[in-house]
């Protein structure tokens, strides 16, 4: 296994659309393993590969608190908001890291996706993985949580990040 540079904003590759897995092949599973791995390591609790420069529909998710209960899911589909009720949650980002802020989603969305099996699966997810797989999911459209907050905050967010990485 082996960790990966993670992207910060505002690199213009966060802005790539990802292409669907066309086979769930020994490659793909290292790549996970390797998101995995990127993803614990920054202790996030989600990562998609759109974050990594690999531009392939593909999401990493553990919001277990033991950091044993991962889940991959490959070319992942909103197949209905199950309640549309809206529910605010303080999100984080690895792309965007120390930035919180409060956004709203819809509470609870069915998905339906390909497992490491290469076979697809519905997920029922609601709280927490609702909020985790619809943020991954934006990433995958190469949209990012700063997008959804005013012009002024993404920008003072834009230049904390420049200068965060002019300092590493
Ligand atoms: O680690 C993460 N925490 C988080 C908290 C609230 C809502 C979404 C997230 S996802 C984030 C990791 C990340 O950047 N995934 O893309
Ligand atoms: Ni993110």
């Amino acid at each position: 296994m082996a960790t990966l540079k993670i992207l910060i904003f505002p690199d213009p590759k966060l802005r790539t659309v990802a292409e669907p897995v066309k086979e769930v092949n020994d490659s793909i599973i290292k790549l996970t393993e390797d998101m995995l791995e990127t993803m614990y390591e920054g202790e996030g609790i989600g990562l998609a590969a759109t974050q990594v420069d690999v531009h392939k529909r593909i999401i990493v998710i553990d919001i277990s608190n033991e950091k044993n209960d991962p889940i991959v899911l490959i070319n992942p589909k909103i197949n209905k908001i199950i309640n549309e009720e809206i529910k605010s949650y303080s999100e984080g980002c690895l792309s965007v890291p120390g930035i919180f802020e409060e956004l709203e989603r819809p509470s609870a969305v069915e998905i339906i996706a390909l497992g490491i099996d290469g076979k697809e699966f519905t997920l029922v997810a609601e709280d927490i993985l609702s909020v985790v797989i619809q943020h991954e999911m934006d990433h995958l459209e190469g949209k990012m949580m700063v997008d959804f907050l005013s012009n002024l905050k993404r920008e003072m967010i834009r230049k904390k990040m420049v200068k965060l990485r002019a300092s590493k």
